[in-house]
């Protein structure tokens, strides 16, 4: 191979431009730092990218004092759709500090109480389809049945709307458009100048048509219901005003919102819910310890609804969605941007406004993990382990303000369905699966299938773990 040129500012400089970034583009970079280090200068038709993972240089970047969240190329791609929601937007554009106190409180912890049966109802729409998969012995798609129930559970807990996803077997003409703006959003970076993209771009301002067009829909049903004021977001949305300055979102941002909610809301939550499935397959001693969990909270119930408050008992199962995001952080890459001109870990000279890319998948295999960094071993996540680790180690969801607004949301939901899937079926790797991961902006196992079993009594029947304190609570 060609050796690349002399590092700039003392970093290795790779110019990718005559293979180009490939369908997996991070996954690319992250090939690069393990031959060239985790700080690196990716050159792309002379265009530049800083990529870091290095412990150290992430910790800086965290420091909100000295950067700022970056909208890099990627996002403005996005923002041609998004415009200025929440994740799009410029730090400095009014509507992200409107949208974000507005928003909050309703995606805090407690507030997932809201969600929950929600949550639970789409979850059960899972396990209707997954049972008549039992029955048949026909196998099914974890990631598209993710992207399913997260679409649905987006849609109906956040806008009361109803994607109706495991009614058809094609996904949602939603998603469609959206997998394929994300794809362009994608693809755009790529770009080889002075290229045609005229057909490419007009089929893309379809898309993104029908995205807004779908989303008005759902808002003017809202407006027409009579139901404005509904404890959702829309809800909150259409009526809150700005707790301190009485400010209210305007129907463009409205709009903007909840195309950005459907969008950060599904795809990397399936995703992740789709890798611990894939390591909980792979990993039969994992696999029992979430069933000892599970079983010890449910016993032998056939159909266990679980509570609100089974979801924060589900410690192990929680500490296997860390792990799986530890090893594919679906959104795996965030960029900060030095508020002033600085040296990044006293070498590396940015301007004001320079962006710095962290790619997470890279950060989450760093010396401080340890060893057999490729190993699933959800027990980096006990308690104590956490404790003695810098958290900055661990960044599936960024960093600072602008760090992820769903978080909970995500996780109680993706909590919530693990546990109800292990505790119900038997999952068999019945085509040996072998993890290719495809990057739609998001990364998900791709083309990932399980067959099921129902699990039996006896499968149930054994004890509970030592020292476990989640043996009483069955209903
Ligand atoms: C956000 C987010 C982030 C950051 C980015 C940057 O920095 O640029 C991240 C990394 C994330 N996010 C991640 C994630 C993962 C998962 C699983 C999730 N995520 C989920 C979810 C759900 C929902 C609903 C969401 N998510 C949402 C969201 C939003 C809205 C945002 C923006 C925020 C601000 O304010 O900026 C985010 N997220 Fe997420």
């Amino acid at each position: 191979t060609q050796l690349p040129p002399p590092p700039t500012d003392g970093l290795p400089l790779i110019d990718i431009s005559a293979t180009g970034p490939g369908p997996a583009p991070l996954q690319q970079v992250m090939g690069l730092m393990r031959q060239h280090g985790p700080a690196l200068v990716r050159r792309l038709h002379g265009r530049d990218a800083l990529f870091v993972a290095d412990l150290g240089l992430v910790t800086e970047l965290a420091d909100e004092e000295r950067f700022a969240k970056h909208v890099g190329p990627a996002l403005q791609n996005v923002r041609e759709f998004a415009a200025d929601g929440l994740f799009t937007a410029y730090n400095d554009e009014p509507n992200w500090a409107r949208a974000h106190d507005i928003l909050m409180p309703a995606l805090a912890l407690g507030s997932m109480r809201t969600y929950h049966p929600v949550m639970y109802r789409v979850a059960r729409r899972v396990i209707d389809s997954w049972d008549r998969a039992a029955r048949d012995g026909s196998p099914v798609d974890v990631p598209g049945d993710m992207t399913r129930m997260t679409l649905d559970t987006i849609g109906l807990a956040g806008f009361g709307y109803d994607f109706g996803s495991f009614d058809s077997a094609e996904p949602h003409p939603f998603v469609e458009s959206m997998v394929r703006c994300l794809e362009w959003s994608m693809k755009r970076l790529a770009r080889v100048p002075g290229g045609d993209h005229a057909a490419v771009d007009a089929a893309f301002r379809t898309d993104a048509d029908h995205l807004a067009q779908v989303v008005d829909d759902v808002i003017t049903a809202r407006v027409r219901g009579g139901e404005a004021g509904a404890d959702d977001l829309l809800g909150l949305m259409l009526t809150a005003e700005h707790p301190r300055d009485g400010s209210r979102l305007d129907t463009a941002n409205i709009r903007n919102q909840v195309i950005t909610f459907l969008i950060a809301g599904h795809e990397t939550t399936s995703g992740a819910m789709s890798f611990a499935l894939y390591y909980l397959a792979k990993n039969p001693a994992a696999l029992d310890l979430v069933r000892r969990e599970v079983d010890g909270l449910w016993g032998d119930t056939a159909d266990p609804e679980p509570g609100f408050d089974d979801i924060g008992r589900l410690t192990y199962t929680r500490q296997v969605l860390n792990e799986a995001l530890r090893l594919w952080p679906t959104a795996a890459a965030f960029s900060r941007q030095a508020r002033e001109d600085t040296l990044l870990g006293g070498r590396i000279p940015l301007r004001a406004g320079q962006g710095v890319t962290v790619l997470a998948p890279m950060l989450h295999r760093q010396p401080v993990w340890g060893d057999n960094l490729e190993r699933f071993d959800p027990d980096r996540f006990t308690p104590e382990a956490e404790a003695a680790r810098s958290v900055h180690a661990f960044k599936p969801f960024g960093t600072g303000e602008r760090a992820c607004i769903g978080r909970q949301f995500a996780l109680h939901e993706a909590t919530m369905l693990l546990a109800m899937l292990v505790h119900r079926y038997r999952l068999r790797d019945h085509a040996d699966y072998r993890l290719t991961v495809k990057e739609t902006l998001t990364m998900k196992p791709d083309g990932f299938t399980l067959t099921l079993a129902p699990r039996t009594s006896a499968d149930r029947r054994h004890g509970p773990l030592p020292g476990a304190g989640t043996a009483a609570g069955s209903e």
